[in-house]
């Protein structure tokens, strides 16, 4: 995913089931992070760390 915007009026979100959030796995390379959730589903984050993101609940919508 490219443009994933943490601030401003287009703030993006991960819409997701709640229950996966603590167990995802956070994973870096050359400047992106990967999502990786229990269910064997990533994300891939362009542009955006680790550190930026990893257990941050305001990126995250979940239901
Ligand atoms: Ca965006």
């Amino acid at each position: 995913m490219t443009d994933f915007d943490r601030t401003g009026a287009d703030h993006d979100f991960i819409r997701m089931d709640y229950f996966l959030f603590d167990d995802i796995v956070y994973s870096e390379a050359a400047g992106n992070v990967t999502l990786t959730l229990s269910t064997g589903d990533s994300l891939t984050l362009i542009g955006i760390t680790q550190a930026q993101i990893e257990g941050n609940t305001k990126f995250f919508d979940f239901f």
